[in-house]
């Protein structure tokens, strides 16, 4: 087993990542920020090393910086949770170069992940349900092009192949817009990603946004984790989510989350790994595929029982994974809502002291929070400060906790969304269960 490991993370997620070393028995190595000298994984990790100033290009961004600190640290290991350079194929690749076993994917797989295009072909050859598009990047054939999205029918969707998570993508409803569309978005994906490929697929109008979690050893072995639920967001920040999916039979589970798994098996994936797909009229569509932790893996971790975390160093470790499919279980219900320090009307970051902070406890309640009484939220990263998860026997069970955790949590000192929550943990859609991706904002802008 991996004997140290350099956290390159911040927040809730690097505490996360120091409370699973420690109970695997590893040495951890914080490696913060200047800002970020008082966070709780800081204070708790082995040993800690500054790797520049506040802002995250200086400091959790800075390749070099990183390096140099599982250099001076002797760690065996970078983890590099979510967000900065987890999905960055280059630092995967530099931090195996200089002699450490980065905790994800082969530099290689990421690459092909980071490129839709790559993704989606790799997908579709594994069997994995994709949507009904070009199937390869966009010529310069105007007919050409018009005559693919006549074929597909209207509307249809442009996306950059260095796009993903939301950024470079357009919606076209006619034809006459067909090329103008194409050509702005082309020029806006060489700008924002250096890559001004895109490519066509059908627009499905209300799709709910469901993912598969899978693990995947070195030694042939996947195994999937059934679905999450993460349907409800706004401006593509996921604010809750849960496992299982309302609506998805053990059939359907079974049926997608094996091609995933397969399909990790095809490709050689390593370590944890979620497939994303839009889900309508009872099919699913992949989109793309994150090769990193996710901030909603807990949902998952409360209905099957595996830590994921832990999985993740083990695989990093060379050991086969813990479980066989048969022995994955989904059990109960699991609801997680995103805590931000933000306003509740305009939704901009709050940054402050925490005056005051009690957390809410009790059966099937689960809080992952870095936050402590007398912390400074700094104003240079994201805004999220915790989740708060609750499980119960059914989904009704775990909203009902989850009502009672929103009204014992208090947090004073500055602006939080944990109003937003309870008003969601009444709505009598998000109760009854499945809304689309567009059931949020829209509620929102109903109520503005
Ligand atoms: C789509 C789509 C509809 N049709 N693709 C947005 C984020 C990126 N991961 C893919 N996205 C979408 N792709 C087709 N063919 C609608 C979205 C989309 C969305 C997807 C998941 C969660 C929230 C979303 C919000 C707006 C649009």
């Amino acid at each position: 087993m991996i004997d140290k490991i350099l956290i390159a993370n911040r927040g809730e997620i690097a505490l996360r990542i120091l409370r699973a070393c420690r109970e695997l028995g590893i040495k951890t190595v914080a490696a913060h920020s200047e800002a970020d000298r008082d966070l709780k994984h800081v204070r708790l990790a082995d040993e800690s090393v500054c790797i520049g100033p506040a802002a995250s290009t200086d400091s959790y961004l800075n390749v070099p910086a990183v390096l140099s600190a599982a250099e001076v640290t002797d760690a065996v290991a970078i983890h590099p949770g979510y967000g900065f350079l987890s999905e960055n194929a280059d630092f995967a690749e530099r931090v195996e170069e200089s002699g450490f076993i980065f905790i994800g994917p082969r530099a290689e797989t990421i690459r092909m992940m980071g490129d839709k295009v790559e993704a989606i072909k790799a997908m579709k050859a594994a069997g994995v349900p994709c949507v009904p598009g070009s199937d390869g990047p966009l010529g310069d054939d105007e007919k050409e092009n018009i005559r693919l999205a006549r074929e597909i029918g209207f509307p249809v969707i442009i996306k950059a192949a260095g796009g993903g998570g939301g950024r470079g993508m357009r919606v076209v409803h006619s034809e006459a817009a067909l090329i103008n569309a194409i050509t702005l978005t082309k020029a806006e994906a060489g700008a924002a990603f250096n890559n001004d490929m895109v490519y066509m697929e059908k627009f499905l109008e209300t799709p709910r946004h469901i993912e598969i979690q899978v693990l995947a050893d070195e030694h042939g072995s996947a195994v999937h984790l059934g679905e999450r639920d993460c349907s409800m967001q706004r401006r593509h920040q996921k604010v809750i989510e849960e496992a299982p999916a309302p609506g998805i039979t053990r059939e359907m589970r079974k049926r997608i989350g094996e091609r995933c798994a397969q399909a990790c098996v095809d490709i050689g994936y390593r370590g944890a790994g979620t497939f994303e797909f839009l889900y309508q009229d009872g099919e699913f569509y992949f989109i793309e595929m994150n090769t990193r932790i996710q901030v909603e893996h807990p949902v998952t971790e409360l209905v099957t029982g595996v830590d994921i975390v832990k999985e993740q160093i083990r695989i990093a470790s060379g050991e086969a994974l813990s479980a066989q499919q048969s022995d994955i279980i989904i059990r109960g219900h699991a609801i997680e809502c995103r805590i931000n320090a933000e306003d509740a009307r305009t939704f901009l970051p709050s940054p402050g002291t925490i005056t005051a902070y009690h957390t809410p406890g009790g059966p099937g309640i689960r809080v992952d929070s870095h936050i402590y009484d007398g912390y400074t939220v700094p104003p240079y990263y994201d805004s999220m400060i915790g989740k708060l998860i609750t499980y119960g026997d059914s989904r009704q069970a775990a909203i009902a906790r989850m009502r009672i955790a929103l009204s014992e949590i208090v947090i004073e000192g500055i602006k939080t969304n944990i109003a937003l929550h309870q008003e969601l943990m009444r709505d009598a859609a998000f109760e009854a269960g499945g809304t689309n991706i567009h059931y949020l904002e829209k509620k929102l802008a109903e109520s503005q």
